[in-house]
């Protein structure tokens, strides 16, 4: 079991330790930040915060902007000065913004200054926002603070550190609050058993810090183990590639689209340092893995994360890893599947994923909380099997399963199968309301560039891979799969088009 002291700033504890001049951030441009400089620019920020700014211990604090150096450094700023961080994602308009700032009873902001548009519209009554990156006297890098180390706040460790939204797929934001101790505990449990990273490694990866994948991959991961992190404004899949070559990127995240992307692009990219490749936002498809196996030698590192849960608790490392499944509960964690009841599920038999561990699903005044956590475990709102090894092997999102004709379909299977065609890029498949069957299977494709839009072939192939009564009554093509910010599929819009 995890233990953390009492007193415990993790922001303080992620800072402590490196040598001074050991690369810490690196950019495309210009020379890396060392554990020094960011030390010494974490200080400042959080003498700022505390003397011109006026944030006390508690305060809940902004962040905003592309994924930068000095956004990590406001970051940590934020939590060294005993504030909580309520991070966000550049990507979210005014009226979310507002929405996310009543939630959070936010005071303060600190925004970079090419995102401060929306948040300036946002008209957040009482919003104090200070920007930084630009040129303009009060910029929060131009103004003078004390050269002096700051001593951090001694928070307790289960004082709320952080605040993360997320609004699933559709609805209402829901604030996710986190202690000091949650962020380290991260690291010590997914990162420290399956990763197993080195001060030699350098992360990179598409998730922004604004979604907890992004801020553990990122930030935390790499701090914990004074190891080093490349930051990228654009990290599409055209961008990942070459920067994992010229910078030698060693753990890698994305998300299963983009491997999936990337395996067209491989070509002319040395890509020798990479070591570890974490998949996680959505379903890998068995596919994808296997491509990515074959063309690099390198073996995908699935796993399931919330923003409840702060970061992955279901992964698998290096030779445990079992193509098709996402893993067993990382140390730390427990993991079993139920019915709706809380009883357990034989195995092999499909129910809710439940999990319980170091870290727990607490919302900010919301009362979604009695639907998360039910008899002291964590409904993730996944629909697993347990099989009889011990793996957890994802069958839908809870609310992704197609009944049609008494006969129980999981998207994703028909989805896996799609993708096993070599035309097919991305694929969706829902439901779509029938008054004979109940519903009918309907898949939405987007497909490689110069492929012929053919139905009828993909539906011969899908019933060629998959029992008849579960390959798609219509394909319908698109240029691209609707998303959200942290690229997750919104397939209730394509339940809407698909009923259109
Ligand atoms: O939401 C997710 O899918 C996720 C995945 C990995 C780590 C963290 C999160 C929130």
């Amino acid at each position: 079991e995890l233990q953390y002291p009492e007193r415990l700033n993790c922001a303080a504890e992620l800072l402590h330790g490196p040598p001074d001049d050991r690369p810490v951030f690196r950019t495309p441009t210009g020379p890396p930040w060392t554990y020094g400089e960011l030390r010494a620019r974490v200080d400042r920020l959080a003498h700022l915060l505390t003397g011109d700014l006026g944030v006390v211990p508690g305060n809940r604090v902004l962040l905003r902007g592309p994924t930068t150096p000095w956004l990590a450094a406001c970051w940590l700023a934020v939590l060294k000065a005993g504030a909580v961080a309520v991070t966000v994602l550049a990507q979210q308009r005014p009226s979310e913004l507002r929405t996310m700032c009543e939630i959070a009873e936010v005071g303060h902001a600190l925004c970079d200054i090419r995102a401060v548009d929306d948040l300036a519209k946002a008209e957040i009554p009482g919003l104090r926002i200070t920007t930084y990156g630009g040129d303009g006297p009060d910029d929060l890098l131009r103004r003078e603070a004390p050269d002096t180390p700051y001593e951090a706040v001694p928070t307790a460790s289960d004082d709320v550190a952080l605040i993360a939204f997320t609004s699933g797929t559709t609805g209402r934001p829901k604030g996710c609050m986190h202690f000091h101790r949650d962020v380290l505990a991260i690291a010590d449990t997914f990162s420290q058993h399956v990763l197993q990273p080195r001060a030699d490694d350098v992360f990179a990866g598409s998730p922004p810090l604004g979604f907890t994948f992004g801020l553990g991959g990122l930030v935390v991961f790499p701090l914990r183990a004074g190891a080093s992190a490349l930051l990228l404004e654009q990290a599409g899949p055209k961008q990942l590639l070459p920067a994992v070559a010229e910078h030698r990127v060693s753990v890698l995240f994305t998300a299963p689209t983009a491997y999936r992307a990337m395996l067209d692009e491989l070509d002319g990219y040395d890509i020798g340092a990479l070591r570890r490749c974490v998949s996680a936002g959505e379903n890998l498809p068995a596919a994808t893995w296997r491509a990515w196996h074959e063309r690099t030698g390198l073996r995908i590192i699935n796993g399931i994360g919330a923003t409840e849960l702060l970061h992955i608790f279901v992964s698998a490392a290096d030779e445990a890893i079992k193509p098709g499944t996402t893993g067993v509960p990382v140390p730390g964690w427990q993991a079993r599947v139920v019915d709706e009841d809380g009883r357990e599920r034989p195995d092999g038999e499909p129910g809710l994923l439940a999990v319980r561990g170091p870290i727990g699903c607490r919302y900010l005044a919301d009362p979604r909380q009695r639907e998360y956590v039910r008899h002291g475990w964590n409904i993730t709102g996944d629909t697993y099997v347990r099989e009889s090894d011990g793996y957890f092997r994802y069958v839908a999102r809870a609310d992704d399963m197609i009944i049609s004709a008494g006969y129980n379909i999981a998207g994703p299977e028909v989805e896996e199968a799609l993708l096993r065609h070599p035309d097919v890029l991305e694929t969706a498949v829902v439901g779509r309301p029938d008054e004979a069957r109940g519903q009918i299977v309907v898949a939405f494709a987007v497909l490689r560039p110069g492929a012929r839009r053919d139905s009828e072939e993909l539906r011969a192939f899908v019933k060629s891979e998959l029992a008849p009564y579960k390959c798609p009554r219509e394909i319908v093509f698109l240029d691209a799969l609707p998303r959200t910010a942290t690229g997750k599929l919104q397939r209730f819009k394509l339940r809407v088009a698909a009923d259109a």
